[in-house]
């Protein structure tokens, strides 16, 4: 039996422009003939839509505080004589691969923001004090003064509340941002030029299992990427976390002596290649699937729901990650690593 096109679809109605329902705001226009002659119109609307908004990179983009303290910005008020070159030049790297990428905002998760009733965002316009590392004080005493993009915060807190997520905006003006996100946000763009959206680590693996947090955190993500491409903003997207999480009980005399440095253990380095060749290999499903042994086995700082998060907003990438380094802070594993989204756009679509 032959196409007839008169079967599919009711009659249509002049006139001839017909105003159909978005997917996330408004409407589209299409003309008549476009709705009888384009099979593909769905996915065409989303594409229309949702391509108004991207994210251009996703990265895991670790926070040990020795990074910034070996970098010796004017921000830090203790100094170095360097350490941690193999992490300090992955950074280089990735900051060198987004140069001419074009963006709007950041979106970063930490996990030394730890909220135990929901996830929050912080909800000012700007932030402005002194971060101390309670562990490393002798390191880390940052000045900061950033900048949050609220709108683009309150449409994905929205979107989790929509969904059911338990949120809130965190409007205290005396707030004290956490080390982790300075940290990222500094090693990831020094001159802070970008506003951030900066969301906390709920800790619902504490109270449950990393099962329960993957399963929250995976929402989280998807409601994080929905927002982005509603907003009509190009974005980054980091999760901010350490990978194998051991670390020393003690600190050597010089924290920078390179000589002490090295994994805490050899199952740790293990952990560590297993989830770095699953990042060099598309292999995002494998390490949402074995999140609960690495999480437990490696102490991996995953727990505070970062990388699940970040696997999320990127929808599960199947396309290689790209590692700008991997090395070792006070026994702990640390890698650079990008999604470059921008470059596989039909993922984004
Ligand atoms: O927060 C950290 C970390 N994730 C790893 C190593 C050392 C210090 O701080
Ligand atoms: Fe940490």
């Amino acid at each position: 039996m032959g196409y007839e096109p008169e079967l599919q679809h009711p009659p249509l109605p002049a006139p001839c422009q017909l105003q159909i329902p978005a997917l996330f705001e408004g409407s589209v226009k299409i003309s008549r003939e476009e709705a009888f002659s384009d099979a593909d119109i769905i996915p065409r609307r989303m594409g229309l839509l949702m391509s108004k908004g991207e994210i251009v990179a996703g990265c895991l983009a670790p926070h040990p505080p020795h990074l910034v303290y070996a970098e010796n910005p004017e921000q830090n008020e203790p100094t170095a004589e360097g350490g941690w070159e193999q992490l300090r030049w992955g950074y280089e790297r990735l900051r060198e691969s987004l140069a001419n990428v074009e963006y709007d905002a950041i979106v970063l998760l930490s996990p030394h923001w730890q909220t135990y009733i929901g996830t929050h965002f912080l909800g000012l316009p700007s932030f402005k004090s002194l971060s101390v590392d309670p562990v490393f004080p002798n390191l880390f005493r940052y000045h900061y003064d950033l900048n949050i993009d609220i709108d683009l915060s309150r449409q994905i807190h929205d979107r989790a509340a929509d969904a059911g997520l338990a949120v809130k905006m965190m409007e205290n003006p005396d707030f004290r941002v956490d080390y982790g996100t300075i940290t990222t946000g500094h090693m990831f763009n020094p001159q802070w030029d970008k506003p951030l959206v900066v969301i906390s680590s709920n800790r619902s693996r504490d109270y449950y299992s990393v099962e329960v947090m993957q399963e929250m955190m995976i929402e989280l993500g998807r409601v994080t990427r929905e927002a982005i491409l509603a907003s009509g903003k190009k974005v980054v997207v980091l999760a901010s976390n350490s990978l194998s999480h051991r670390h020393f009980t003690t600190e050597s005399a010089i924290p920078e002596d390179m000589s002490k440095e090295h994994i805490a253990s050899h199952a740790m380095h293990l952990w560590d290649m297993r989830m770095i060749e699953y990042f060099r290999t598309g292999q995002s499903q494998r390490i949402l699937d074995e999140m609960p042994e690495f999480t437990e086995q490696a102490i991996a700082e995953s727990d505070g729901g970062g990388l699940s998060w970040l696997l999320s907003t990127l929808d599960v990438p199947n396309y290689p990650g790209i590692l700008h380094g991997y090395g070792t802070i006070i026994g702990t594993g640390n890698a650079i690593v990008e999604w470059p989204e921008r470059h596989h756009k039909e993922a984004s679509e």
